[in-house]
């Protein structure tokens, strides 16, 4: 008999930053992390991640959100299941599950390492093999400040850590943003690929006022200027200029794949893990946008080392990933929860071909920064 899925434990974990993170929604401090461990009767035990970006900020999923899905629903629906059928227990949430894209996926992905495990095999294996044993991995600029951010790339080119910076833009005036882009895309020079993202934050006339100006300033790519449901603006935009626009808000999985492609609408994709709810719909999502000629992009919720690499596994197996990924998360946190950190070299984060996800938790750094315990330390500071 196959083994079944025994227990599943979701836990929050609250991890700092190395620095603010200032996006146009939210300042990031600290990243909460749901970290799942799915323990098989033989023993076996997989583990995922869902994160999201300041709280309810960037998507309409919290990580307690993800927790008590993952408690109340999703756990009791998987205990019992057969853990080698990962179709057969997604499709089982899928119609008992709406929505909770991001539960899915960290479920999903705590599958896939449990069978890598099992099989003595990668995950990206198991989706049919790698194209790319290396990821090209871009840095997001986000200080909130021009001359930092410009610092902060050249000692990252210097380190061959990154050479493509993506900048945060769309908070407050819209002309200061395309200034500060347009200097640290002038600081940078012309071998330097600058993109910007706007996470939704203009109106279709503001998109039009500053794109054509980003795109005189030598700008590589414009992400999300207008809100994610303005897919009409999103087209128009995409059609008036040759600077490239990219979906992210307004992707998650296939079927917003098949109607933005339709629509002509972007000429990017952002893939995420989280959005697309799992690494197979990741790859049927990338599928869409293959079909229809139009770029890949991995990109990121910031999540740490697991999810990143459950992403990476995805990325790795598309069979075009034309605009590299933004696979950064773990260098954006202080510390993390597993045993070895992902190694980035040469501007590109390696694939692990260990067994599973390749990566292990560290129970010690778990138990240190998981949020129960948090509030129970300073609850006792507070009664001492
Ligand atoms: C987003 O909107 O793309 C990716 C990089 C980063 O700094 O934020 C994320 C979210
Ligand atoms: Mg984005």
């Amino acid at each position: 008999m196959n083994p079944v899925v025994e227990s599943i434990e979701a836990t929050l974990v609250d991890l700092p930053t190395i620095r603010p993170h200032q996006l146009a929604m939210a300042t990031i401090h600290r990243q909460t992390l749901v970290i799942v461990r799915l323990r098989c009767s033989d023993g076996i035990v997989g583990i995922g991640e869902a994160t999201s970006i300041g709280g309810l900020a960037y998507g309409d999923q919290s990580p307690e959100g993800v927790k008590l899905a993952i408690d109340g629903y999703l756990a009791p629906l998987l205990i019992g299941q057969d853990a080698t059928n990962i179709n057969a227990a997604m499709a089982l949430v899928g119609t008992k599950v709406q929505g909770h894209s991001y539960a899915k996926s960290a479920l999903e992905t705590a599958l896939f390492d449990a069978l890598g495990q099992r099989l003595g095999r990668p995950v990206h294996a198991l989706l049919g093999g790698a194209v790319r044993k290396s990821l090209p991995v871009l840095w997001t600029l986000a200080s909130g400040d021009s001359a930092r951010d410009i610092e902060e790339a050249q000692s990252l080119i210097e380190a061959r850590r990154h050479r493509v910076f993506k900048l945060k833009i769309g908070r407050g005036d819209p002309d200061a943003n395309v200034a500060h882009a347009a200097r640290i895309k002038k600081a940078l020079g012309d071998d330097v690929l600058v993109t910007v993202d706007v996470n939704q934050a203009w109106d279709e006339a503001t998109a039009q006022r500053c794109i054509a100006a980003l795109e005189a300033a030598g700008i590589g790519l414009v992400e999300q200027p207008v809100p994610r449901r303005h897919r009409r603006a999103l087209a128009r935009l995409a059609a008036r200029f040759d600077v490239p626009i990219m979906a992210d808000e307004s992707l998650d999985g296939p079927e917003d794949a098949l109607e933005l492609a339709g629509e002509a609408a972007a000429d990017v994709f952002a893939l995420k893990i989280s959005k697309a709810g799992g690494l197979l719909s990741t790859l049927r999502t990338a599928a869409v946008g293959e079909a229809a000629g139009i770029g890949l992009y991995g990109g990121t919720l910031l999540e740490g080392s697991v999810g990143s690499i459950a992403a990476a596994h995805a990325f790795a197996a598309c069979p075009q990933l034309r605009w590299g990924s933004e696979l950064f998360g773990p260098l954006l946190l202080k510390d993390d929860v597993v045993a070895e950190r992902l190694v980035y070299r040469d501007f590109a984060l390696e694939l692990p071909d260990t067994p599973g996800v390749g990566v292990q938790l560290d129970d010690d750094k778990l138990q240190f920064y998981r949020r129960d315990r948090q509030y129970t330390q300073v609850a006792m500071a507070q009664e001492a």
